[in-house]
């Protein structure tokens, strides 16, 4: 079992053990184990198969835990795992994870109710059966509403990077071995939107026999439909998949309607229709003339529009700015020169220091900032006064080391409760980025939690706000704050607001870093790095700058490591 796996297991315990009403001690030994094991360099696996030594030595693992992750190793399986499920209903869990639901009221809704699952939920709402419990007012009723809703909207879209994976090996698949072929990814994939619902694939040019090979691919689970030009199915994984084979003359046309946005379509047909044309999927006609089609920019140009980057086409305003000649200069991947977040074995990380700026000098940045977190987030090794003092030494050490890339001084801090930070003001004057982060009760008030995050935007040695609305994409909404005052506070101090990278994370998100950078606040893309190989994730936080439509200008780790550092001067 991988670490994850393990991960999973002691989470799940928590969970249930939680919603059983158990001592929150024990719940929390379990959520800590998890925590650890996640953030384990070495499999979990090897450590077991060294025996108990090897796994009590780990942080919060004692002899009950490690002879449960020897059983688990051993067998797959955990008995007190399922024995706690004859008990508890496992799908209890899920219903943990609905905004609003906490579980005491997990707990009610199963007594009272006999709701075990989403399902049963979604129809005791629709029943109004949850009004009569206690505590259940109309307002929470609500929340839980809308917060099942997102719950489904999540359990169908995949992460981008998943959902690059698996476009990309499909692609290598259908292609494989044959010439003069041309696959390409569209719909939601190709604008870069943070989860994908299905893959829209087309194919052009030597086709023949490539429906077959797609529907008998071995990861098909299930063929929805098949035909001469099109076939849908669905993945093992879960994940649908339509490939549409498509003549050369209407490649373009395809392209153009398959990537849509649908409302972004819808507008552009419209100007067609202005324009006496007709745009489909086959091409622009004027009469049965096919005036447009074998490529997107012969199809945009023919409504009079330059080409317009797929990142944007969601009908926020980019048809307007293409026909006025005002479409933004995209930030690009290679526009950007440092990497403003990132974790090394000092705290929760694999990697070394070292290792992790030769990593990213292969990456061609130039600089780098290590923010290992402060000592709030204990389960994760957080660094003290004492030892980012020593943390120092060594990125002194390796600055004389390495040429070619400058490794700055930086923390990720908590920000607690009532906005201060967890680490002392003489600490943070020495180091040359503190990105400032809420990482603990996160479901206080809107007005609480503006207050404490404008607090600690106002601190003059914070630089950046990290990870800004606390989102994990399918996993946790973000929490309630009053983001335009949040602007205004970073805007107004000349803080930088950040795009946290990750595939998981991907906060700020299109819609706010758009909203950010339009009131002039500077915008940091970083990735989160945990290891060296995710310092590649960057580009997933240069796809969500692009769908901003963010140019190099307002990134502000586009500029050089001089100008970098005018900048974020405090
Ligand atoms: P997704 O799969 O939910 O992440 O989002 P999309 O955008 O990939 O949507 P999907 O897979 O339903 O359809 C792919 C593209 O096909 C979509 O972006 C635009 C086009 N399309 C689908 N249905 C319609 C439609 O009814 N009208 C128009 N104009 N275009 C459509
Ligand atoms: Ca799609
Ligand atoms: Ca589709
Ligand atoms: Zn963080």
């Amino acid at each position: 079992m991988d670490n994850a796996g393990y991960a999973r297991i002691f989470d799940e315990i928590a969970d249930l053990l939680e919603i059983r009403g158990e001592n929150p001690f024990r719940v929390r030994a379990y959520r800590n184990a998890a925590r650890t094991v996640e953030g384990l360099a070495e499999p979990l696996d090897e450590l077991a198969a060294q025996g108990e030594q090897a796994l009590v030595a780990l942080p919060g693992i004692g002899h009950d835990l490690a002879l449960k992750i020897l059983e688990i190793a051993r067998t797959g399986r955990l008995a007190f795992l399922d024995r706690l499920h004859d008990e508890v209903p496992a799908t209890l869990a899920e219903l943990l994870r609905v905004p609003g639901l906490g579980p005491k009221r997990v707990r009610l809704l199963w007594k009272k109710l006999g709701v075990t699952t989403l399902d049963d939920l979604e129809e005791a709402l629709a029943a109004d059966r949850l009004a009569g419990l206690e505590g259940f007012g109309p307002t929470l009723i609500d929340k839980v509403r809308r917060g099942l809703a997102e719950r489904r909207e999540h359990a169908r879209r995949v992460r981008l990077d998943v959902a690059d994976r698996v476009a990309a090996s499909l692609v290598d698949r259908l292609s494989r071995g044959r010439r003069g072929i041309e696959i390409v990814v569209a719909g939601s994939l190709r604008r870069r939107r943070d989860t994908v619902g299905d893959l829209d694939v087309l194919a052009t040019g030597s086709t023949r026999g490539l429906i077959t090979r797609f529907t008998e691919l071995d990861d098909v689970s299930e063929v929805l439909a098949a035909g001469q030009t099109r076939a849908s199915v669905v993945l093992a994984s879960g994940l649908q998949v339509d490939l549409r084979v498509v003549p050369r003359a209407s490649f373009g046309s395809a392209l153009q309607y398959f990537t849509g946005s649908k409302e972004h379509s819808i507008v552009l047909r419209r100007r067609a229709q202005e324009r006496e044309l007709k745009l489909n999927e086959y091409g622009v006609f004027r009469g049965a003339r096919r005036v447009a089609g074998r490529t997107e920019e012969e199809v945009y140009a023919a409504l009079d529009l330059p080409w317009i980057p797929p990142e944007l086409r969601e009908n926020r305003g980019e048809i307007e700015a293409a026909a006025a000649g005002d479409l933004p200069e995209l930030v690009t991947l290679d526009d950007i020169r440092g990497d403003l977040q990132m974790h090394t074995d000092w705290s929760d990380g694999e990697a070394s220091i070292e290792q992790m700026a030769r990593a990213a000098r292969d990456l061609g940045h130039e600089y780098i900032a290590i923010t290992d977190h402060g000592p709030t987030v204990r389960v994760t090794g957080g660094l003290d006064a004492q030892r980012l003092a020593r943390q120092a030494k060594e990125i002194d050490a390796v600055n004389e080391r390495l040429d070619g890339i400058r490794v700055l001084k930086g923390v990720e801090t908590d920000i607690l409760e009532d906005g201060s930070l967890d680490l002392p003001d003489a600490t943070l004057s020495r180091l040359d980025y503190v990105l400032a982060t809420v990482h603990t009760r996160m479901t206080m008030s809107r007005r609480e939690m503006t207050r404490r995050i404008a607090r600690a935007l106002r601190h003059p040695l914070v630089t950046a706000l990290g990870h800004p609305t606390g989102r994990l994409i399918g996993r946790r909404a973000p929490y309630e704050v009053d983001f335009d005052e949040i602007v205004r506070v970073a805007a107004g101090e000349g803080k930088l607001l950040e795009i946290d990278g990750h595939p998981e994370r991907l906060d700020l998100d299109d819609v706010h870093a758009r909203k950010a950078a339009e009131a002039g606040v500077s915008i940091v893309i970083s990735t989160d790095a945990h290891r060296p190989a995710d310092l590649e994730l960057i580009r997933y936080g240069v796809d969500q700058a692009r769908r901003a439509w963010l140019s190099a200008a307002q990134v502000a780790n586009t500029r050089s490591l001089k100008e970098f550092l005018a900048l974020i001067r405090r």
